[in-house]
């Protein structure tokens, strides 16, 4: 019963460890605009994408236990709809929506993740919407409803490049949810490039859950497992991997049909309909957040310690290059002012001079010569040195690993402008102090997060209750009479 509230003071720990020590940074050095935690703050978030009309709307219904969104055969609704729990409304109450708010609203209010997306313009905008609805089911997530994927509808009728929208609402999901029906298993053109292109590799694994949904539709069992093998068939030419990943099979109870001249329960009593077990792994999306804003921490945590450490490497070049400057500069001077020393003792006219007055003549020359080092030459070496380490930048790092390379990549430019910006003044151990920061939160993240969560997934139910007393630090009176920390979602 503490499960929730444990995950969600997790959460709260490394959202601080973001706000407190990766965006002072990333704010500082122009790698964000906006505080970084802007986009991971809110709720976790569930994404549902598919063709049209393969059940999206009415799986939410389903889920929600209410009829919040409109549903029907043909391309019904056309609008991203953020689903979200209304707190204010007292418990039994009966459902329903409590609140609708337009894409103006949703788009520019800080308290939602939401701001990024504001440049794919006024028709977007027009397109997207807020629902509160005081759902149980809402309690610990969010869902978003998208419009259906067609192939006939090109970006110049939407008015708004849909992909890309996707491809961000995808990076801010937790859990992305794809649906396929039977008509048209993946076979959607627009479905595959989205899919292909806006979900990283990675994501394919940890974040998305198939679903072959309206089975109730197939004629037979023969029939569906025709339409299994097609839509295993295209997801492998989605996905780029031979193995197939688990697809819910499901159906909506409310709407079974059966294919005209079959009865429905001939081929269905063989299956069980998949539509609890996704509930429930759906239900899980605060599980997936935290895994989420861990790789969150990791992956900016990791760049912006990459980001410091050629900084820092950049100093150190420089300090070396000053060292032998000075070097170069007093032996240089120390030469001249021997030779003038040496010119003093042996050319005809300075030889009756006395021996004080060569010795001074020496160290005049010499301190002269150190004296035009240290105004101008030494300068016009350090240009040139800033200049060719500015040519040179990857010289700043290692690249030893892709990860590297690919860090290297988002990186790079920031640093030149960096380095460009300050003339390559700043302080080194202001620097030093920010990548240990920087490096605190990416353990926090890599870490203790990670962790943390294989705890949880290997804990049996029974030792459940006294884990979280223990972790969320409870005494066991305050367990008794059912104390809770506050609701951090909200
Ligand atoms: N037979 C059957 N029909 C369904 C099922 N799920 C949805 N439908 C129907 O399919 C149509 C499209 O559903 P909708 O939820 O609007 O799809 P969306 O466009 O993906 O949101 C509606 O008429 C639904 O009643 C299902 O599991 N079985
Ligand atoms: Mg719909």
């Amino acid at each position: 019963m503490y499960r929730d509230n444990y995950i969600k003071a997790l959460r709260s720990e490394l959202l601080e460890m973001v706000a407190g020590h990766l965006t002072p940074v990333a704010t500082k050095y122009g790698y964000s605009d906006v505080p970084l935690e802007t986009t991971i703050k809110w709720r976790p978030q569930v994404l549902l994408l598919g063709n049209y009309s393969s059940g999206k709307s009415t799986l939410i219904n389903d889920f929600l236990g209410v009829k919040v969104q409109k549903t029907g055969q043909a391309p019904t609704d056309d609008s991203f709809t953020v689903i979200t729990y209304d707190p204010s409304v007292p418990e039994g109450e009966s459902i329903q929506v409590t609140e609708e708010r337009d894409g103006k609203f949703l788009l520019n209010d800080p308290e939602y993740p939401f701001e990024t997306l504001k440049k794919h313009g006024q028709r977007f905008a027009s397109h997207f919407k807020l629902k509160k609805v005081n759902s149980p089911f809402l309690k610990n997530l969010a869902i978003i409803d998208t419009p259906g994927m067609l192939d006939s509808i090109t970006e110049r009728d939407r008015g708004y490049n849909y992909q890309e929208v996707i491809g961000d609402l995808a990076q801010i999901a937790d859990l992305v949810l794809v649906l396929f029906d039977p008509h048209k298993a993946g076979t959607v053109r627009e479905a595959h490039t989205s899919l292909r292109d806006t979900l990283p590799a990675r994501t394919f694994e940890d974040r998305v859950l198939f679903v072959l949904n309206r089975i109730d539709e197939c004629a037979s069992m023969i029939d569906l497992l025709r339409v299994y093998g097609t839509l295993c068939w295209n997801l492998s030419q989605i996905t780029g991997r031979k193995d197939i990943p688990m697809i819910h099979l499901t159906y909506s109870p409310q709407n079974v049909s059966g294919a005209e001249g079959h009865p429905v329960l001939t081929y269905l009593e063989h299956l069980e309909n998949q539509r609890e077990e996704l509930k429930n792994a759906v239900l899980q999306a605060p599980c997936y957040r935290l895994d989420n804003l861990a790789s969150f921490a990791e992956t900016h945590g990791e760049r912006l310690a990459h980001f410091l450490e050629a900084l820092i490497s950049y100093r150190k070049r420089a300090r070396k290059f000053r060292m032998k400057s000075l070097a170069i500069g007093t032996g240089i001077s120390l030469i001249a002012g021997g030779a003038v020393f040496i010119l003093a003792l042996l050319a005809p006219p300075l030889a009756g001079l006395d021996l004080m007055l060569k010795i001074g003549c020496g160290a005049g020359a010499a301190l002269i010569f150190i004296g035009l080092w240290g105004f101008g030459l030494r300068r016009f070496f350090f240009k040139r040195f800033h200049k060719k380490t500015l040519q040179n930048i990857d010289h700043l790092t290692e690249l030893k690993n892709q990860t590297r390379r690919d860090s290297w990549e988002g990186i790079r430019n920031m640093v030149l402008t960096q380095l460009k910006n300050s003339g390559g003044k700043f302080s080194l151990r202001e620097v030093r102090n920010e990548y240990s920061l920087v490096w605190k939160a990416y353990e926090k993240g890599s870490k203790e997060i990670r962790e943390a969560l294989r705890e949880l997934a290997d804990l049996s139910p029974d030792e459940e209750d006294e884990f979280f007393k223990v972790r969320l630090g409870l005494t066991a009176q305050a367990a008794e009479t059912g104390q809770r920390p506050p609701n951090a979602w909200d």
